[in-house]
C-alpha cells in the first residue's frame, strides 16, 4: 500500500470512528514500538475510557503495583490532560500479577466490554503492558473519550538485558537530565542503564575513601575543540554525582524497572584517578585529567599492590551503592607501553611466573591477572563482572559476562566458549556515529555512519548460529560515548529515533521485521517525543534515494521516495528546489554529470532537509563489475557496484560509498559491455592515518577485448603516506595510449603501515571509491 493510500484509509477510519459514537474519540493504534509478539483483535467492539473519570486498579497492599498504577495515571494525564485516580482493587484499567504468564517479564493486555486488564508475569511485565497502552494512545485535548478496540496482546521480550550505555565522564548530565534519560529508556521497554562513570577525562562518582577522586579527578582544565584539533576551549569542565544523588537515581530508575549497571573502567582509562593519586601510576606522575579524546598510555600500575587495593576499595563502595547483579569493570583499550618499561610491573610478571607466548605478550597476561583478580573480588561480594571484549584475551573464568564492542565476531566467539554475552557491536550500535551521510549539516560526531535502517537490520543471533551458544547471548545494548555529545539534548538527538530500532532488536520477533512498517511506527513515536519535549532527529522525513537496476534508457535511473504525505520537487541546475521546481512524478534518467537537489514539501509548507547528490558519469558508470577478492569484513557494504555507481565518497570512509581492503589488494574487472577506445582510469583513496587507513602502494591496469587475453597498459607506484599527509580523499589518475577494450582490470595495491606509524609494519587498510574509465 502506498503511503498516500494508507493515509487516506486511516483518515477514513478516523472519520468512521467519529461517526459511530456520539462523543469525540481519539486515535488508538496498538501498532507500537517495540512491536508486541502477538496482537489479536477480539471482536469489533470498543471499550470507552472517559478522560474525566478513569480509574486504575491495583492489588491491595502491593506497593510496586501501586507505583505502576501511578505511572499510568501520570501518562494518562500527559495524554488526556486529566489525572486518572488510582484505587486498590478494580478500575476501568486493572493491573494484576498472573502466574499463568510464563515468559519472563511477559504481560497480557486485554480490552473487552468490562474494561482494560493488564496482567503481568512480574511487576516489570505489568509496567511493559502499561507502556504498550500508553504508546497505543495519541494525545487528546482535555476531556475527550478514548475508544479502545477490543484486543488481546500477548507479549514478552526476546532478550532479558536490554540496555543503553551512557558515558558520564567525557561529558556530564545533571540529576534531572539523568531522570529524563531514564524515562526515555522506560518508554522503549529497556531495563538496563549501563553507566560509564569514570574515564580519563573525568571521575564522576563520589568515593568516600578517596576524596581527591572528585576534588581533583572530576575536573579538567579545558576541553579540546573538535577531533583533537590541538586547540582547546579554555573553559574548566567538571561535575560528579554524590552517593546520595546516586541513590536517588537508582531508586528513580528502579521504579521504572531499570537497573543501573555501574562501570569503573580499569586498568586503562584511569587518568582522572592517576591525576588524583599519582602514586597509582607506573611513573608516579604528575598526571592531568585529560583534556583531549583517545586512548591514554598512562594506566594503573599493575605491579603496585596499593593500586590493586585502590581498585578493590573503589569497587567495594560501588557494590555497596548499586544493587545491580552486574558490576562492569571495563578492561578495554589498556596500552601496555608503560607496563613494559615499569620495574614494578616487570617484577610482578616474574613473581607471578607469567610468560609471554605466540598469542599474548607477558604484559597482556598481566592485564589478565588484574581482571581475574577483580573478578574474584566482585564474585566474593556476591556479584558478577561484565567487561569489554578485551577481557577475553589471556583467559577468563566462565562466569564473566562479555560485552562485545569490536564488531560481532568476538561476541559470538565468546558465546561459543560459554560466556554470557551482551552484544553491542560498533558496526551497528554505536550511537555516537553519524546517522546521516550528509555530515556537513549534522552536529559534529565521532565519525562512522549508522543510519536508522542499518541499526534496524541488525540481528544479534545470526541465522544458523549454534543454538546452545545462542542461549548465552543474553542481551543487546547501544552505546552513547559522549566525546561529541556535550549536552543532554544532543544525547537525545543521537538516541532518538535510533533507540526504536534498538528496542525492536531487543524485544521483538525478528521474523516479523519490515522496515517500511517500522517507519510508520517511528513516525508515531516522534509525535510522542514532540509531546514530551524530547529532541529527536528527523531524517526519516528526508528523501530516500535508490537507483533502478538494469535501466535500459539511461546510464543511471534515480528513484526518489519519502515517508508519508507531501510532494517531491527537484532541480538539476544547482538551484535550491522549491514548490516551483520540477514535480517528481517518475524516476530521473541520468546520462551525463548531474547535480540533483530535491525537497519534500508537506502540509503547511513544511519542508524536508534538502537532498543533494552529484553524479559523475564515465564510460564505466553502472557497468557490470566484479571483484576477484572480497573486501574486508565490515567494509563490504553493497560490494563491487559501489565502485562505479556514479557517487563519489566524501571524507567519511564509513558512509558505504567506500570499500575497505586489509591484507589484500583490490582486484576489479569492469565490463564496458562493448569494445570502445579508452585512455584513462581514475580512482580515489581515503586516508585516515589514526585508523590504519593509508594510501595505495601502486596500481596496475590491464585491458582486454575478449575477457581472456589481457594487455597491461599501465603500472604505477605511489609514494608512501607520510605522517604530515592530510587525512581525506586522494585522487589517482592513470593515463595511457588510447586503446580499444571492453574489459578493464584494475588492481590497486594495499600498503603496510609506514615506519612513522604507531602500528608500523602491520597491514594497513586501503579504502577505494569510484573507479572511472574514460
Ligand atoms: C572506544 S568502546 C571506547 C571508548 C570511546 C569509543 C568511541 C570502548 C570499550 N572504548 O573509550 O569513547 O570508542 O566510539
Amino acid at each position: 500500500m502506498t503511503n498516500n493510500l494508507r493515509q487516506n484509509l486511516s483518515l477514513f477510519l478516523i472519520l468512521l470512528g467519529i461517526c459511530s459514537c456520539s462523543q469525540e474519540t481519539n486515535i488508538v493504534n496498538y501498532d507500537v514500538i517495540p512491536m508486541p509478539q502477538e496482537v489479536k483483535s477480539t471482536g469489533s467492539g470498543t471499550y470507552t475510557l472517559s478522560g474525566q473519570a478513569i480509574t486504575i486498579g491495583y492489588p491491595e497492599q502491593a506497593k510496586k503495583m501501586q507505583q505502576n498504577a501511578e505511572f499510568l495515571a501520570e501518562y494518562l494525564q500527559q495524554i488526556t490532560g486529566t489525572k486518572a485516580s488510582v484505587v486498590s482493587g478494580e478500575g476501568n484499567i486493572t493491573l494484576a500479577l498472573c502466574g499463568d504468564i510464563k515468559e519472563t517479564d511477559g504481560y497480557k493486555l486485554s480490552v473487552d466490554e468490562h474494561g482494560v486488564q493488564i496482567h503481568g508475569a512480574s511487576e516489570a511485565g505489568v509496567f511493559y503492558g502499561i507502556q504498550t497502552l500508553r504508546k497505543s494512545l495519541e494525545a487528546t485535548t482535555n476531556g475527550e473519550d478514548i475508544a479502545l478496540p477490543f484486543v488481546e496482546i500477548n507479549d514478552y521480550p526476546r532478550f532479558s538485558y536490554r540496555g543503553v550505555m551512557l558515558d558520564a565522564s567525557r561529558h556530564f548530565m545533571s540529576v534531572e537530565e539523568m531522570k529524563t534519560f531514564i524515562d526515555i529508556l522506560a518508554l522503549h521497554n529497556l531495563n538496563r542503564l549501563h553507566w560509564h562513570i569514570t574515564d580519563d577525562q573525568g571521575w564522576r562518582i563520589e568515593i568516600k575513601k578517596y576524596p581527591r577522586l572528585t576534588e581533583v579527578g572530576a575536573n579538567r582544565r579545558e576541553t579540546v575543540i573538535g577531533h583533537n584539533s590541538g586547540e582547546y576551549d579554555g573553559k574548566p569542565y567538571g561535575g560528579f554525582y554524590s552517593q546520595e544523588q546516586i541513590k536517588e537515581l537508582i531508586s528513580y530508575a528502579d521504579a521504572q524497572h531499570v537497573v543501573i549497571v555501574p562501570e569503573i573502567d580499569l586498568p586503562g582509562h584511569q587518568l582522572a584517578a592517576l591525576a588524583s593519586y599519582p602514586e597509582l601510576g607506573c611513573s608516579g606522575g604528575p598526571y592531568d585529567v585529560w583534556c583531549q579524546w583517545g586512548v591514554s598510555h598512562d594506566v594503573i600500575c599493575a605491579g603496585n599492590e596499593k593500586a590493586m587495593l585502590f581498585l578493590e576499595d573503589v569497587l567495594s563502595e560501588v557494590i555497596e551503592l548499586f544493587p545491580s547483579e552486574y558490576i562492569h569493570i571495563g578492561g578495554d583499550e589498556c596500552p601496555k607501553t608503560e607496563w613494559a618499561k615499569c620495574p614494578k610491573c616487570q617484577r610482578q610478571i616474574r613473581k607471578l611466573g607469567i610468560k609471554g607466548d605466540k598469542t599474548h605478550s607477558s604484559e597482556e597476561y598481566l592485564q589478565s591477572y588484574v581482571i581475574s583478580r577483580m573478578e574474584k573480588f566482585v564474585q566474593s561480594k556476591g556479584r558478577r563482572i561484565i567487561g569489554w571484549d578485551e577481557i577475553l584475551e589471556g583467559g577468563l573464568p566462565k562466569n564473566a559476562t562479555v560485552m562485545s564492542w569490536r564488531g560481532e565476531a568476538g561476541g559470538l566467539e565468546a558465546a561459543r566458549l560459554g560466556h554470557d554475552v551482551i552484544m553491542t557491536p560498533n558496526t551497528y550500535l554505536y550511537f555516537d556515529y553519524y546517522q546521516s551521510k550528509d555530515t556537513d549539516t549534522e552536529p559534529t560526531a565521532i565519525g562512522g555512519y549508522l543510519p536508522l535502517e542499518l541499526v534496524y537490520g541488525y540481528n544479534p543471533i545470526p541465522e544458523g548460529f549454534d543454538q546452545e551458544a545462542a542461549k548465552h547471548i543474553v542481551g543487546v545494548q547501544a552505546n552513547m560515548w559522549r566525546e561529541y555529545m556535550p549536552t543532554a539534548s544532543q544525547v537525545q538527538y543521537m538516541l532518538l529515533p535510533r533507540i526504536n530500532a534498538l528496542a525492536e532488536i531487543q524485544w521483538s520477533n525478528p521474523a516479523s521485521k519490515n522496515y517500511n512498517k517500522f517507519l510508520t511506527r517511528v513516525d508515531r513515536m516522534n509525535k510522542k517525543y514532540e509531546a514530551l519535549g524530547y529532541n529527536y532527529a528527523t531524517h526519516i522525513y528526508d528523501i530516500k534515494r535508490s537507483f533502478e537496476s538494469n535501466s535500459k534508457d539511461a546510464v543511471l535511473t534515480m528513484i526518489l521516495d519519502k515517508l508519508g504525505s507531501g510532494e517531491i520537487y527537484y532541480t538539476t541546475d544547482s538551484t535550491t528546489p522549491t514548490s516551483e521546481s520540477t514535480l517528481y512524478t517518475k524516476p530521473i534518467a541520468i546520462n551525463e554529470d548531474a547535480h540533483i537537489q530535491a525537497v519534500v514539501i508537506r502540509a503547511n509548507d513544511e519542508k524536508s532537509r534538502i537532498f543533494s547528490e552529484t553524479i559523475f558519469i564515465s564510460k564505466s558508470t553502472g557497468k557490470p563489475i566484479t571483484l576477484n577478492v572480497e573486501p574486508s569484513d565490515n567494509y563490504k557494504y553493497e560490494g563491487a557496484k559501489t565502485l562505479n555507481d556514479g557517487l563519489v565518497g566524501n571524507g567519511n570512509y564509513r558512509t558505504g560509498l567506500w570499500l575497505g581492503f586489509q591484507d589484500r589488494n583490490l582486484e576489479a574487472v569492469i565490463d564496458l559491455t562493448e569494445v570502445q577506445e579508452i585512455s584513462k582510469v581514475s580512482f580515489n583513496n581515503n586516508i585516515m592515518k589514526s585508523e590504519w587507513i593509508v594510501g595505495a602502494q601502486g596500481a596496475t591496469v590491464r585491458v582486454s577485448e575478449d575477457g581472456e587475453n589481457y594487455t597491461t597498459v599501465a603500472q604505477e607506484t605511489y609514494a608512501e603516506t607520510v605522517d604530515s599527509d592530510k587525512n581525506g580523499t586522494e585522487t589517482h589518475v592513470i593515463t595511457f595510449e588510447p586503446i580499444k577494450a571492453r574489459f578493464v582490470e584494475v588492481v590497486i595495491k594495499s600498503a603496510t603501515l609506514p615506519k612513522w606509524h604507531p602500528s608500523a609494519g602491520k597491514d594497513g587498510f586501503l579504502f577505494v571509491d569510484e573507479i572511472s574509465v574514460n
